[in-house]
């Protein structure tokens, strides 16, 4: 059994690069919905439940696949700091979590963008030196309302990219409408962090995919759907286009890291698809990509450093989710203090997989905990 080292105590500065956050201005905007993605109140004593996914929507089921347990570690930004505490987390970039404002009314979109924006921002004062944040977009509006909000960006003090899942306007991520939105990010360098959430057709799961919860969703679901989406954008020239625009890929890159070899061979084997100058996928991984380390294994870890090299790999957690079971029982919209204190699985998953990566390689664990994040997200 491997001890964790306490790195809390030596000198290396850990940053997590992919923690989220739902404002209580997003939780109440949740709570007033009646359909996905909405908070379900139920019976007195027993935990709200945040339903995002689609499909999720059974109040007759009490597993996991009927949403989960919503407590103070989705909203408390002080829940935040006693976790990053607990885990030896220095930094965090926080972000809005999934499903973003996706599902506004085009209306409210601008608004309520830059609402949660100024929320964001005032969390990251609150501890200052500790947090900074991924904004949020108002994808349902114009592109021009959303080059707004990208370039009202800069003005914050803590903001550092922008999160979005992979529907982009409605078209996905090699929709050609999407260039003034690159092209805004690129020249006011805000980052991408790419997150999933829409998966893949339930059908794919088969008839009986309720029976394994969200198993098969999020383990499968979520980092194929990033893979889809990050290959079109290469596919459709994105990164030829824009090619200083940078993008943090989720869950280290879905499968694109096992996959590109088998893109670039599609690519040079197919007579309809023979664009000029066209950059490889070996290239953007290393100059446009960076991949968090958020794989929970040493093969995943080291899959993401070979395709985009150890400089461009990042720790993250992808807190609040993943909580140890007994806390998701335990939560119950109050404080969750009790609980602040224990480790959690999915955290020192991620940190042995890292160290067992890295064993090898002096100074490259460090980089991948802290370092990377630091100079490639400006963090200093
Ligand atoms: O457990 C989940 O549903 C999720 C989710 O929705 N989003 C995320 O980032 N991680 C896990």
């Amino acid at each position: 059994m491997h001890q964790l080292r306490n790195f809390a105590m030596s000198k290396v500065t850990i940053v997590d690069v992919h923690t989220h956050v739902y404002p209580p201005r997003y939780v109440s905007i949740l709570k007033s919905r009646t359909t996905v993605p909405y908070v379900r109140d139920t019976t007195p004593g027993q935990p709200s439940r945040l339903i995002i996914l689609p499909g999720e929507d059974s109040p007759s089921s009490h597993s996991t696949a009927a949403g989960r347990p919503i407590g103070p570690e989705y909203y408390d930004i002080n829940a935040k700091i006693a976790f990053m505490d607990t885990h030896g987390i220095d930094v965090s970039v926080i972000s809005l979590a999934n499903p973003w404002l996706d599902f506004l009314d085009p209306r409210e979109a601008a608004a309520v963008a830059r609402e949660i924006n100024y929320d964001l921002d005032s969390m990251c004062k609150t501890y200052p030196g500790r947090l900074f944040a991924f904004g949020a977009l108002p994808l349902s509006g114009t592109t021009d309302v959303i080059v707004n909000e990208i370039e009202r960006l800069p003005g914050y003090n803590y903001m550092r990219g922008v999160i979005m899942g992979t529907g982009g306007l409605g078209n996905g991520l090699d929709d050609l409408s999407l260039d003034p939105v690159y092209r805004a990010l690129e020249a006011n360098n805000m980052t991408i962090f790419l997150h999933p959430h829409y998966g893949l057709p339930k059908e794919v799961f088969g008839p009986r995919a309720a029976e394994y919860g969200h198993v098969l969703p999020l383990a499968l679901g979520f980092p194929l759907e990033t893979t889809v989406a990050v290959s079109r954008m290469i596919l459709s020239g994105v990164f030829d286009r824009f090619p200083k625009l940078q993008v943090l890929l989720a869950h280290s890159g879905g499968t694109l890291p096992f996959l590109a070899g088998r893109l670039e061979s599609c690519i040079a084997h197919d007579a309809h698809y023979r664009p000029e100058g066209r950059r490889s996928i070996w290239d953007v991984l290393k100059v446009n990509i960076m991949l968090d380390a958020v794989v929970y294994s040493e093969l995943g870890v080291r899959a993401a450093a070979a395709a985009s090299g150890g400089d461009r790999v990042l720790f993250g957690t992808d807190h609040p989710f993943f909580p140890p079971l007994e806390a998701e029982e335990d939560a119950k919209g109050e404080s969750a203090d009790g609980k602040q204190s224990e480790k959690w699985l999915s955290v020192t998953t991620n940190y042995k997989a890292i160290r067992d990566a890295f064993s090898d390689n002096n100074g490259q664990e460090e980089s991948v905990l802290g370092g990377n994040a630091i100079r490639l997200l400006r963090l200093a």
